[in-house]
């Protein structure tokens, strides 16, 4: 036991034994049990279920003819057929060797996947953790998982017991690659945890690995698991979010909620806050809807109703002045991550701009000096785009030439719209105070603000402040939710493996009445985009449609949140109680469900 000065030794033991993942807190959420699907219980324990072709289909892709060509082993089997869990007999597969991957960004409950399949497949069967996402299974580096490292990672947050990387398997020699290693490692099935690219990459590799791995011929199963903070892979009712999503928002909307909860106390700032979620607006739309802040951005709508970047700042300085005409001179504004590649003018530059840094990537790599590579791209792109590139700050300029993701995406979260908005809406401000009378009045366009109003917003301070939350809500310990929906999930994966299905994603229904288990075919998702400079076969992201009922909701309610404080503090998320049974208000707005509370059927003990 150490002695430290006059602190009593036995707290001193007390504190020390919290270190490794120990805290009081991560000890009691280990002992949650968790809702677990009825068709997936039987005796007080998990067992697997198999899965027949449900009614449901999925809406034909657009380029139906080219995935069928893409993918001519496994379109004939998967196509668009919704497969639903059935409980008419159970799988009795035994002897299987089943290798899972996190892929990409983390997201909370990723460990209660590893839980749920390592539960279904049982002792018969052999869980093996691939280390450092795609890029170990080029590598071929992974251990198995026993029951025992289960009683360690359940219910707690992050992807580190495995690792993940945003490789993308893409070329011949890397498929190759994963054959070999399946091959020698004798795996039988692949499990990839991962958002849109990556289920892209595990439909490519369900494709690729269909037969001829193994010397007799058989091939490799390939499973998805929808993951990602950003919700934005979803399939209307037949995958309602995809996880990490409602403990990425509930963590974002503490935050934003305390920091609402600070503005009338202090009563001096604008905070603008960018929230991540890379392109879709649904991180920022469910933090909107849980604290109804005074501005609120969907890049989607932006798009939609073809916002140019002016009246943007249009809208943060109408709702900046209304407040000030009545004394309240603070607000929050949410900016979503990737808003500017939703402004149409800033869209076609940076689709300009991705063009040509794919096709010059050597010349661009070999090339250190910035103005340099600044002269030659601003030689390859159209004049419009040339000139709103030279308008921007410098700064914001040069965040444009960054490095593109593996994907050839964008870096958005390393873009501080936050910083570019607050810029441009002082300049704006300032310009309404000093000349008032054009922007005030009652005519179309102008702010209705009476003399008395415009002479207070005149007198008045915009003092802000910025913000960028991200990281802070992928890792944390999953929610309820998170961590129950995930251990659903695995169960479903490895319902799928022993019933020997491939090309397929694991996803849950009907979270209001007791969960519905379902595959959705991979091919099935796929449609053709323009990446990276060329036509690709990819998974569309789903982004905030502006005709769906959460979208409609918030644009009933945001003109009242923007003039006056109507804001609401959703608190710390919570694991027990009466609040923690709680899902996405999206979620729930979206799928017509009659509340808020999700259910999925009896609490199993999981270790
Ligand atoms: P995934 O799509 O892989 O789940 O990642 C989501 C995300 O968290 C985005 O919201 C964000 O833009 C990006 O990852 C950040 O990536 P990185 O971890 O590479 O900085």
């Amino acid at each position: 036991m150490s002695k430290i000065g006059s602190a009593n030794p036995q707290l001193i033991q007390a504190l020390e034994s919290t270190e490794k993942g120990n805290s009081m807190f991560e000890k009691q959420i280990r002992q949650m049990p968790l809702p677990v699907i009825k068709d997936f219980v039987e005796g007080g324990g998990i067992v697997p279920a198999h899965f027949s072709t449900s009614t449901e289909t999925l809406p034909p892709s657009k380029d139906g003819a080219a995935v069928s060509a893409g993918f001519p082993n496994l379109y004939p089997v998967t196509g668009n057929s919704v497969l639903q869990s059935t409980t008419t007999e159970r799988p009795k597969t035994s002897g299987k060797r089943v290798a899972v991957l996190f892929s990409g960004g983390p997201a909370a409950g990723g460990h209660n996947v590893l839980v749920g399949l390592k539960k279904v497949l049982g002792t018969q069967n052999i869980l093996l953790g691939i280390k450092n996402g795609p890029k170990g299974l080029l590598e071929g580096t992974m251990f198995e998982i026993t029951e025992k490292a289960l009683e360690t990672i359940v219910n707690t947050g992050g992807f580190d017991f495995l690792g993940s990387d945003r490789t993308k398997i893409k070329t011949s020699e890397q498929f190759n690659q994963v054959k070999t290693v399946c091959h020698d490692q004798k795996i039988d099935a692949l499990v990839v945890v991962g958002g849109d690219d990556s289920n892209t990459n595990a439909a490519v590799l369900a494709e690729y690995l269909f037969k001829n791995v193994h010397s007799d011929g058989r091939g490799v199963q390939v499973l998805g698991v929808p993951k990602t903070i950003d919700g934005d892979l979803q399939v209307e009712s037949l995958l309602p979010i995809s996880f990490g999503f409602d403990t990425a928002t509930k963590t974002y909307a503490e935050m934003v909620g305390n920091i609402l909860q600070d503005t009338p106390s202090s009563r001096k700032y604008w905070h603008f806050i960018k929230l991540m979620g890379r392109s879709a607006s649904h991180v920022a739309l469910e933090v909107a809807l849980q604290t109804k802040p005074a501005v609120t951005f969907v890049s989607e709508e932006i798009e939609n109703r073809k916002y140019s970047l002016s009246h943007i700042v249009d809208i943060i300085c109408r709702s900046v002045a209304r407040r000030a005409g009545k004394g309240i001179n603070h607000g929050v504004v949410i900016i979503p991550e990737g808003l500017i590649e939703f402004i149409p003018e800033m869209k076609q530059l940076i689709t300009e701009l991705n063009e040509v840094m794919a096709h010059s990537e050597k010349m661009l790599s070999e090339t250190h000096d910035v103005g340099e590579k600044k002269n030659f791209i601003y030689g390859k792109i159209s004049a419009e785009s040339a000139k709103l590139m030279a308008s921007l700050p410098d700064e914001f300029e040069n965040m444009l030439l960054l490095d593109r993701d593996s994907h050839g995406n964008l870096q958005v979260s390393q873009i501080p719209t936050e910083k570019l908005l607050i810029e441009m809406a002082t300049t704006r401000l300032h310009e309404m105070k000093t000349d008032p009378k054009p922007f005030f009045g009652q005519a179309e366009g102008q702010i209705d603000l009476n003399p008395e109003e415009v002479a207070r917003f005149v007198k008045s301070k915009f003092s802000t402040n910025n913000h960028f939350f991200g990281y802070e809500g992928r890792c944390g310990a999953p929610s309820r939710f998170d961590a129950a929906y995930c251990v659903n999930l695995g169960i479903t994966a490895g319902s799928l493996v022993l019933s020997g299905k491939t090309g397929y994603m694991a996803a849950i229904t009907s979270l209001d009445k007791g969960g519905k288990a379902l595959a959705l075919p991979l091919t099935g998702l796929i449609n053709v985009e323009r990446r990276h400079g060329k036509d690709e076969m990819v998974i569309e992201k789903a982004l905030v449609k502006i005709d769906s009922p959460a979208f409609m909701f918030f644009q009933a309610c945001r003109d009242r949140w923007s003039r006056e404080d109507c804001f609401a503090s959703p608190g710390p998320r919570q694991l027990w109680g009466p609040v923690a049974s709680q899902m996405p208000m999206t979620v729930a707005l979206n799928q017509g469900y009659a509340g808020l509370n999700f259910d999925l059927a009896a609490d199993v003990k999981l270790v």
